[in-house]
């Protein structure tokens, strides 16, 4: 029986990186060909939609060549064994998770596989590329739709029911993130200041490692199954 009642596991890149999806500040890291402003502003999008459309197909299209790993399907295991709550944020807009078998994964950056219109903002599942000639499913207008991807600058998703269940867990987990990107950087010091213990499982220590109760280094694939398997112990 676990001592903990619920718990909140915030999730970045790191743990797709064995699935062979490249990290955004790693060395050969996603954006080696783009700078940030180009392709992950509302700016950037507003200057040149038609490189900002090719860069997400490129990246939509690469989903259906990786696979989830070990870390992935540690996570769901631990969602359906668990008797407490488990909230599972993931800064990732790859379906990693659910294609591990997480559900109600909160995707607090957006969706590789969601497209909303800006024009009437109704949103809907995305496999196929989009171009500036696409039209909105709803409303018709062409060009009105968009990435689903929360860009610098914008309010990530889902923060009030995130905030609320930081306050009110007994663990928080952080497993491959950099913490370079606010809001959820900010995560761990929120979780603890309302009384969570706090761990952060990464390749190598965070710039927010400091502010974590305890710091395990390793490959997810390796750390996050040895976790799981303590948690339901
Ligand atoms: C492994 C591993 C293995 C590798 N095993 N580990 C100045 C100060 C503070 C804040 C700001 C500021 N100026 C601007 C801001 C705000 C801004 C921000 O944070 N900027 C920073 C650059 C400073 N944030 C925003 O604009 C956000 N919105 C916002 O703040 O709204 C206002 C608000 C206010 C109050 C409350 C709420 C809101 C929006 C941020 C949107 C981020 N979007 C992106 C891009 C999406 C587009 C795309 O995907 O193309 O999301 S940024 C990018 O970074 C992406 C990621 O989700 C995010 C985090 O990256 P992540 O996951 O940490 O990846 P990496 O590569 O950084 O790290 C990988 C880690 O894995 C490393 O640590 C490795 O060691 C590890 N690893 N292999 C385990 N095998």
């Amino acid at each position: 029986m676990s001592k903990f009642e619920q718990i909140v596991i915030l999730t970045g890149a790191g743990i797709s990186a064995e699935s062979g999806i490249q990290t955004f500040r790693d060395a050969g890291g996603l954006w080696e060909d783009h700078p940030v402003e180009q392709v992950a502003t509302p700016e950037g999008f507003a200057a040149d939609p038609a490189l900002v459309h090719r860069f997400y197909n490129l990246r939509r299209a690469a989903l259906s060549t990786v696979a989830p790993n070990a870390a992935h399907k540690a996570l769901a295991d631990l969602q359906a064994r668990f008797a407490g709550e488990v909230t599972l944020v993931t800064q990732n807009v790859d379906d990693l998770h659910e294609r591990g078998g997480s559900k109600n994964v909160i995707h607090m950056h957006g969706e590789l596989l969601s497209t909303f219109c800006t024009a009437c903002n109704h949103r809907w599942r995305q496999e196929t590329d989009l171009t500036v000639e696409t039209q909105c499913l709803a409303c018709q207008t062409q060009g009105g739709p968009r990435p689903d991807i929360v860009w610098f600058g914008e309010m990530p998703y889902d923060m009030d029911r995130i905030e609320r269940a930081l306050k009110r867990c007994d663990l928080f987990v952080s497993i491959g993130t950099s913490g370079a990107v606010y809001p959820a950087a900010g995560f761990v010091q929120l979780a603890h200041v309302h009384g969570a213990q706090t761990l952060e499982l990464n390749l190598e220590p965070s710039q927010g490692s400091a502010f974590f109760g305890e710091t395990r280094q390793g490959p997810a694939t390796q750390l996050v199954p040895e976790w799981v398997h303590s948690i339901l112990a």
